[in-house]
């Protein structure tokens, strides 16, 4: 049955990328089209759950508590992508598969995280993916070297992530390779690659470029 305007899922776009991608910025350029909501990662939810900064315990002890961690983070984004949504358009900052396909698939590579934690997660997911419809038309990859994102990431000198290491950040970016690249894992819509290792001047000027690839007919 063709579903009422009214209850038509809003055009969803997943943006996608390593840490220090440009995620937020990509967001914030998109800011000035008031048809969209822009919904970045609730990160101060993640720094702050009660008063416990869980990011920052991740970091500072990944195998006591990376489960905690991505079991909240899987929480938050599952809110993010059925909560309601006024706008025609939502552009999120990552989502419950990059979670799942690339720091899930990572720290059990890695060993970090015990193959029974990993299947419980596994089947969290599952069982989310199976019950809600996850709306994704359209995933933007901000593709990046590891080194450059290292780069910027000490840059910004964010004191939780004192303790990523390049290995880590070169981990990550592979799994994003295997995942929206070589299709290692479901890929739940057309992948638009945008080169993110542009400073920020050159970023913005693709980004205006891709606008209207990106909101598709919503432009
Ligand atoms: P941007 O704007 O591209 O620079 O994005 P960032 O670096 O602010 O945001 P993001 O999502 O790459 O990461 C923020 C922090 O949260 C970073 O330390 C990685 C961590 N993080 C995000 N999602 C997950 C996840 O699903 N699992 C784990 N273990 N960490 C995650």
């Amino acid at each position: 049955m063709e579903k009422k305007v009214s209850e038509k899922l809003p055009y969803t776009v997943f943006i996608e990328g390593n840490i220090g991608s440009g995620k937020s910025t990509f967001l914030e350029h998109f800011s000035k089209f008031k048809n969209a909501s822009l919904i970045p990662e609730p990160l101060e939810e993640w720094k702050n759950l009660n008063g416990i900064n869980l990011l920052d315990l991740l970091y500072k002890d990944p195998q006591k508590w990376y489960m905690a961690f991505q079991s909240y983070v899987m929480l938050t984004q599952i809110k993010n992508h059925i909560g309601l949504n006024e706008k025609p358009i939502k552009l999120i900052e990552r989502s419950i598969y990059s979670g799942q396909y690339c720091f899930l698939e990572q720290m059990h590579d890695n060993k970090i995280l015990e193959t029974g934690m990993y299947h419980v997660l596994q089947d969290w997911y599952n069982f989310i993916y199976e019950h809600h419809k996850i709306q994704c038309d359209l995933i933007v990859y901000l593709r990046t070297n590891p080194e450059i994102v290292y780069k910027r990431m000490k840059q910004r000198g964010r004191t939780e992530e004192s303790k990523v290491t390049l290995q880590y950040l070169k981990d990550l970016h592979n799994h994003h390779e295997n995942w929206l690249i070589h299709g290692k894992f479901n890929i739940p819509a057309p992948v638009l690659i945008i080169d993110a290792n542009l400073d920020r001047e050159s970023i913005l000027k693709e980004y205006e470029e891709a606008e209207k690839m990106i909101l598709g007919e919503n432009f």
